[in-house]
């Protein structure tokens, strides 16, 4: 199981590229806005792939081509590596 991440300077590089830490609680939180629906679904397919494969799942929201993400390890009570890696691989795929 994932524990939680003891030293939050790794988020650093994601917060400098428009993750913000949710207030609250331990989760990351980015919107991604695209050129349209078609390209906002794409992408979530894309990222759903990832994240089954990792066993790690985002919260989210859609409304046409905006995404609203919300990270966190719900087994482990917070942020764990495991948001750290998903939230980069949804920006590479975003791109
Ligand atoms: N996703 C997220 N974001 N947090 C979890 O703790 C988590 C998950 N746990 N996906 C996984 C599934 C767990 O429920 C299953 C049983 O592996």
């Amino acid at each position: 199981m994932a524990e939680k991440l003891k030293d939050h300077a790794t988020l650093e590089p994601l917060l400098a590229n428009g993750w913000a830490l949710v207030e609250g609680r331990d989760a990351l939180a980015k919107d991604f806005i695209f050129k349209d629906f078609n390209a906002a679904f794409g992408w979530m397919t894309r990222v759903a792939l990832v994240a089954e494969k990792m066993d790690h799942h985002p919260e989210w929201f859609n409304v046409y081509k905006t995404v609203k993400v919300t990270l966190t390890t719900h087994d482990a009570g917070g942020l764990s590596e495991l948001d750290v890696t998903l939230a980069r691989k949804m920006d590479a795929l975003a791109v």
